[in-house]
């Protein structure tokens, strides 16, 4: 284990764990339809943390509540304070651990952010990356039920990896798929692009939306939008980053890639 639970209790206090936005992009018209929120972690000593450095730590140490509900408030001031410039119906993906689904504060919590967004005109979306196997689906079906009945709409995240798959996709009722990078890795690949095609079809023709994730160079870009998926994230249209940043960005919308950021370098700047 990398760092203590002290180390990381007394970081949470003191606020080091800020949320970065990455912008979603539609790929027709370079619109900015949403963004994906994620943690950073703010270290006096060392600049800025990558989440995989620091999560499993964090859960380890029985923290990642208290985690998410501090990065969650971080967003909500964010947020508020601008809303009036972003569009209607703005998605906002947050990453959700299953885990604290199980716990009734959190879920209270959750349909609580759900409503404020809602109320400021951005549509929540909660991504479930499941890196195990859900240990009884029956049981998530019901927390999953029951969180949709409060209106939280899910989105599947890593699809194409580990567990995560149309299995999955049944127990959550998602509303949006995020394809792997996997796939725009691979292109060429005919046994991925047969996947790639059928969960294309299959999302689109439950009329959930379909995410690409990892778009870093046009040729991907451009496969993308050939097979059709809805939105694209990645590099190539901009890394995580500050709000004040993503903010600039959004108003400052441009056709040409790159405009204002090279994506990863920036990302790199960091590191
Ligand atoms: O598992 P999830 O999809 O939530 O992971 C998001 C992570 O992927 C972020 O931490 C982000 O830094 C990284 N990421 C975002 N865009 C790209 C990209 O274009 N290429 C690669 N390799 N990583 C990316
Ligand atoms: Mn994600």
């Amino acid at each position: 284990m990398k760092y203590s639970k002290n180390t990381l209790s007394r970081a949470i206090e003191r606020n080091e764990f800020i949320p970065f936005y990455q912008p979603i992009i539609d790929p027709l018209t370079y619109n900015v339809v949403g963004c994906e929120v994620l943690a950073r972690w703010l270290k006096p000593s060392r600049g800025l943390v990558c989440a995989s450095d620091f999560i499993l730590d964090v859960e380890e140490h029985g923290l990642l509540e208290l985690l998410t509900c501090k990065l969650l408030r971080n967003m909500m001031m964010d947020l508020d304070r601008a809303s009036s410039s972003f569009p209607s119906g703005f998605r906002v993906n947050l990453n959700v651990n299953v885990s604290l689904l199980n716990h009734e504060n959190f879920s209270t919590y959750l349909v609580i952010i759900n409503e404020e967004l809602r109320r400021l005109n951005f549509s929540l979306i909660a991504e479930i990356t499941e890196r195990e196997n859900i240990a009884n689906f029956p049981e998530a079906k019901a927390i999953f039920r029951n969180m949709a009945v409060q209106g939280i709409n899910f989105a599947i995240d890593d699809f194409g990896t580990k567990f995560a798959n149309f299995r999955l996709v049944d127990v959550v009722k998602a509303k949006t798929l995020k394809l792997d990078k996997l796939f725009v890795n691979n292109i060429g690949d005919e046994d991925l692009e047969r996947l790639m095609i059928k969960a294309i079809t299959t999302a689109h023709a439950h009329g959930a939306k379909v995410i690409a994730e990892g778009i870093e160079t046009s040729a991907q870009h451009e496969y993308a939008k050939k097979m059709n998926v809805d939105f694209v994230q990645g590099y190539l249209h901009g890394s995580p980053m500050p709000f004040e940043l993503f903010h600039y960005r959004l108003s400052h919308p441009s056709r040409r890639y790159n405009q204002y950021m090279r994506a990863a370098d920036y990302e790199h700047t960091y590191g």
